[in-house]
């Protein structure tokens, strides 16, 4: 791996150039920066330590350029390949600024490639004309737990050459090439092919001498092979033997040379793992530690004085000759490539005037009115979706915006005049990347477009749409994108059981406590079309914030940061209400929860919902109200927020910041002290259990804890009871006072 990079950093790569470092080769990577002046040394001397130098590339906690984070294998490799479709997107856009076009290249372990994830982008990657993307896969043929599978090179090539990817294999190093020149090299070659991986890996631990004994054994009756042996001693013949394709630093730099074309391509650089100490091909080499002689023997062979280990020209005869050579290295020659690029003005916001819709429409309503506006921020939408555009309400917009393909396409259906409701255009020009159903590939395209304003310095809002249940199978690549600060909205929809005669595999249940658990998203569900315009609005600008982390004093959370939005919707049309725009509803809807009905002082319950519930939550509230007095209807419309600015204050308050309250706490405070909470959401009711005891209130959380099955909304809703009766019968059951009437039907 050494070798590789030092070919790549040293002499291959450009300033426009951007490159993921597989988990593994993270030290490789702070080095090189370190001898770049661009990492410290005490970062360094505290790698995986607090505040050190990161086990793993990442792009937010180390200080030295990383392109991409790293750690969950599979994925560095993929947003390579999406980072490149969107320097395409970028490209064919006026507005976008010349730059030239830079490689997007992954360092990849073979063992990364068993995962699922790098597959479903290949095909992807073929469908959109995928190029300027390198994957240089570092053959050393150990996983973590030992020696891969005989033979993956052969599938390896033909896998990626079935989506049309050049396959570079680099199995021979020079000084390899230059012995199979000399009489008994053809033998040797052939040896060294047929050598299982296993046996390879042991001899290379073992040494020269094991070498020259296996190799005398199996081929030196052959009086070349033996005198090609006899004329390297022991030593000269393990560099022989590990000098493979991907150790040799001249193998490397020339192939990435020789590449005179932007199809993507894959190098296939045979390696040692743990070269040059004693710990190399050892199959429990992963996490092995030298030992303090090894180590003090590894450093007399390097040539490194004690104590000048961190020098970084010790062992360099001529330092000054080696600094010039880095001054001029061209990858560097730029400094750090962190861009940052304008913040879009954010238009008005767009009200619906609907008066019964659900949110997923008013989602795809409040996107054609962006459509059909001239906004400069709504040239920097990009939309995406995996096979669910249309059934998702992303269709009036793509028909205004058209689809972007690197070449025109024709919609044959359209040119047929025959009728239909989508038109599919593809240009250049086009504003939505069309994705197939894999999940996975929608989170790193989110990814890589999130970070478009910090890799190439141009702003993107980039909103994916996806069915409410499938964000769990794409949860890791989103995990990734939050990890690394990429900033888009992601809109799951339909959600929940109301999703009724879809069955129990379309409906989210724990989808909610994804949004409050993901780490660098905000998530809300609005129940109300008013509540999804205000949220959009503020969303448009939340991601494109870059402020320092100090949290606002009003509701301790972090909102000067930004970050990304999560929306779960519904396709429930709800009867809507007269519509609110003053300043405090708009303050309640994006600080997490609003009073929709006030609790009067002597409130025995109040029912707090969350999303299309609503109406179930208003109904079962008027209905209790004949027989208990002051009940207040709690709309929350972020659970996240609402329970993350909660901890915050209390975080806060621990430090001394004894004023410190949080909206929740805030809406809470006037309530009596006997009053019983009633919950209730289409998700799981962890989601706003929790309530409770921001106050020290006895609640009943009502939600979705099984699998759903098909039926009506009706149907679903008593069997789970979270209507309006499961309301009012818990409030019987609980609350105290005369039984209340109105009990309605329960199962
Ligand atoms: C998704 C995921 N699963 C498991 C791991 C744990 N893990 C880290 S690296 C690795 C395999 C390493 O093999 P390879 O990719 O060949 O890299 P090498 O160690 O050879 O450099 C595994 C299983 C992980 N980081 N991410
Ligand atoms: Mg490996």
């Amino acid at each position: 791996m050494v070798s590789i990079m030092t070919a790549l950093y040293f002499h291959t790569l450009r300033p426009e150039d951007r490159v993921a470092v597989k988990p593994h080769a993270s030290p490789v990577f702070h080095a090189i920066q370190y001898l770049m002046g661009n990492q410290t040394r005490e970062k360094l001397e505290n790698f995986r330590g607090y505040g050190g130098a990161q086990s793993y590339p990442s792009r937010t906690k180390d200080i030295d350029d990383v392109d991409f984070s790293t750690g969950s294998v599979g994925l560095g490799v993929a947003v390579t390949a999406f980072a490149s479709l969107v320097q395409d997107y970028l490209a064919a856009k006026p507005w976008a600024q010349d730059r030239p076009m830079g490689w997007m290249i992954s360092l990849v372990g073979d063992a990364e490639l068993d995962e699922g994830n790098i597959y479903e982008c290949l095909q992807e990657g073929w469908k959109h004309d995928l190029r300027n993307t390198w994957w240089i896969i570092d053959y050393n043929r150990q996983s973590l737990d030992g020696v891969v599978r005989e033979g993956l090179w052969k599938r390896i090539e033909a896998i990626f050459g079935a989506f049309g990817w050049e396959v570079v294999r680099l199995k021979y190093g020079a000084l390899q090439r230059a012995a199979f020149a000399e009489p008994g090299g053809e033998r040797l070659r052939d040896w060294i092919d047929n050598c299982p991986n296993q046996l390879y890996s042991v001899l290379t631990f073992q040494g020269g001498a094991a070498w020259r004994n296996r190799l005398m054994d199996e081929i030196g009756a052959q009086g070349e092979v033996t005198a090609l042996l006899e004329r390297r001693g022991d030593d000269d013949l393990a560099t022989l033997m590990n000098n493979l394709g991907g150790q040799c630093i001249e193998t490397l730099a020339g192939a990435f040379d020789a590449i005179d074309h932007d199809r993507p391509t894959a190098f296939l650089a045979y390696t040692i793992k743990g070269w040059g100490t004693p710990l190399a091909g050892h199959k429990d080499n992963h996490s092995g530690l030298m030992t303090k002689a090894q180590m003090a023997e590894f450093q007399v062979s390097m040539g490194i004085a004690a104590g000048e280990e961190w020098e970084p020209s010790a062992a360099i005869e001529n330092p000054a000759a080696l600094q010039a050579f880095l001054d001029a290295t061209p990858f560097f020659a730029k400094g750090h490539r962190r861009y940052a690029a304008a913040k879009q003005p954010v238009p008005d916001t767009i009200f619906l005037d609907d008066t019964e819709l659900s949110t997923q429409a008013g989602f795809g309503k409040i996107l054609d009115r962006l459509a059909r506006s001239d906004s400069p921020l709504a040239d920097r939408i990009v939309t995406t979706s995996p096979d669910v555009t249309v059934s998702t309400n992303l269709g009036s917009w793509v028909n205004r915006r058209g689809l972007f393909a690197r070449d025109e396409l024709a919609d044959t259906f359209r040119d047929e005049r025959v009728p239909s409701a989508q038109k599919w255009r593809f240009s250049p020009e086009g504003q939505h990347i069309e994705l197939g159903i894999a999940e996975m590939n929608l989170f790193l395209l989110l990814a890589a477009a999130g970070l478009s304003h910090s890799l190439f310095g141009e702003r993107l809002i980039p909103i994916g749409t996806v069915y409410d249940p499938f964000v769990a199978r794409g949860l890791d690549a989103l995990n990734y994108a939050c990890y690394q600060d990429a900033r888009f909205l992601i809109v799951g929809t339909p959600s929940g059981v109301t999703l009724a005669p879809e069955g129990g595999a379309h409906q989210s249940i724990g989808s909610q406590l994804i949004g409050i658990s993901q780490d660098g998203i905000a998530a809300f569900e609005p129940a109300y079309l008013d509540e999804l315009s205000v949220i959009m609005d503020w969303s448009f600008d939340y991601l494109q914030r870059e402020g320092e982390g100090d949290p606002d004093e009003r509701t301790w959370l972090r909102d000067e940061t930004g970050g990304s939005v999560y929306l779960r919707l519904s396709t429930r049309p709800l009867e809507q209400p007269a519509r609110r725009e003053d300043d405090p509803f708009r303050q309640g809807v994006i600080d997490g929860g609003y009073w929709w009905r006030q609790p009067g002082p002597n409130a025995e319950i109040v029912i707090a919902y969350q999303g299309c519930v609503a109406s179930e939550a208003i109904e079962a509230a008027g209905r209790i109200g004949e027989d208990r007095r002051d009940i207040g209807v709690l709309a929350i419309t972020s659970a996240d927020r609402l329970n993350a600015g909660w901890t915050a204050a209390q975080r806060a308050r621990r430090r001394g910041q004894i004023g410190a309250t949080s909206q929740v706490e805030r809406l809470m405070s006037g309530l009596p002290p006997h009053c019983t909470l009633i919950t209730v959401t289409d998700g799981h009711p962890a989601t706003l259990a929790w309530l409770g005891s921001v106050a020290g209130y006895k609640t009943v959380p009502l939600g979705v804890e099984h699998f759903g099955q098909t039926g009506t909304i009706d149907d679903l809703y008593r069997h789970f009871s979270i209507n309006a009766d499961a309301i009012v019968t818990a409030a019987h059951g609980l609350a105290p006072g005369r039984p209340v009437r109105n009990l309605g039907q329960m199962v």
